[in-house]
């Protein structure tokens, strides 16, 4: 795995654009205060943070109006932009991307960013939601249900021209590349989306048939047979029980427990090859202080075993 000394490139994206619920701006510096950088020293790793705190906030433009259902497009273009800058810096300079969220629309920045420079890799996408909307087929016109519609090409051109916002989102992801653990809040349109280009999907209904361990060893397979390719875990902490992370926007009854949601962290730290990692949806708003607090541990706990914390 990583040899100490490894660097993180860490990237903090205060941002909530993506859904109307305030609050998941203020994830990553929760995760901050709890301790996450001085944690993930205490393994070995080398912190790059970049410097983006406040950068977010005052993006916001002035006028930024549906654009048809779409909500804050311009907003969230600007913001995964600049992610994607940031996480494609990291990754070429060879750090491990870590990308504190923030609503998970940022993650059509984090992906643009990493497969820019990992042409090849595999795209694990933990959550109860499977967040391939397109702007025809979302209800809510929020953008963190949208990101993999965008990087995976499967916008229209009336939803995606070339000269609207996201105008600067190519295909980046391969259908075949991505795999979904988790699911189990799927909308109608999304279903229509997962049959037809036949993408791979793990729901909790697979997690109780087959156990965790198998369906992360099949999720692995599809994949990545060989265990070769770069892989990108993009992880929406609604993945777990409610009872787990509760402070969280969209939360959905009958999730991951604790140790299901490490397991696929450990697991994907074991393959030795990830290079991205994406921790979204901690929103500190929401619940009591007691909600919050294991909220925020327990995602700086599936960072840092995601980086190979309780491999022995
Ligand atoms: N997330 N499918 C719903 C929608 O609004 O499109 C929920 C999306 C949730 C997105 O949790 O990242
Ligand atoms: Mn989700
Ligand atoms: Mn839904
Ligand atoms: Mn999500």
């Amino acid at each position: 795995f990583l040899k100490n000394g490894s660097v993180v490139g860490v990237t903090c994206v205060p941002f909530s654009g993506g859904q109307p619920k305030g609050g998941v701006d203020d994830g990553p510096v929760e995760m901050m205060r709890f301790g996450i950088l001085d944690q993930l020293q205490g393994m070995g790793y080398q912190i790059e943070l970049s410097n983006s705190m406040d950068k977010y906030r005052s993006m916001r433009p002035e006028s930024d109006p549906p654009i048809g259902k779409m909500k804050n497009p311009r907003y969230v273009s600007m913001a995964a932009r600049r992610v994607a800058e940031q996480v494609q810096e990291h990754c070429s300079n060879g750090r491990m991307a870590v990308t504190l969220g923030g609503d998970h629309s940022i993650a059509m920045g984090t992906l643009v960013g990493s497969t820019a420079v990992y042409r090849d890799l595999c795209v694990i996408w933990v959550d109860a939601h499977a967040d391939v909307n397109t702007p025809s087929t979302t209800d809510s016109g929020n953008l963190h249900g949208c990101p993999l519609s965008f990087v995976l090409g499967l916008c229209s051109p009336d939803d995606h021209p070339e000269d609207g916002p996201f105008g600067w989102i190519k295909p980046c992801v391969s259908k075949d590349r991505l795999v979904y653990i988790g699911l189990r809040d799927v909308d109608a349109g999304e279903k229509a989306i997962l049959r037809e280009h036949g993408i791979k999907a793990f729901s909790m209904h697979d997690v109780d048939k087959h156990g965790i361990g198998k369906v992360v060893e099949m999720a692995l397979d599809h994949v990545n047979k060989d265990r070769s390719l770069p892989i990108h875990m993009s992880f929406d902490v609604d993945a777990l029980d409610p009872s787990v992370a509760p402070a969280t926007g969209t939360p959905v009854r009958g999730g991951l427990t604790f140790r299901e949601g490490h397991y696929i962290c450990e697991a994907v730290a074991e393959t030795g090859c990830l290079v991205a990692l994406d921790l979204v949806e901690v929103n500190p708003a929401l619940g009591d202080p007691d909600s919050l607090r294991q909220t925020v541990a327990v995602g700086c706990s599936l960072v840092r075993c995601s980086l190979g914390e309780t491999l022995l």
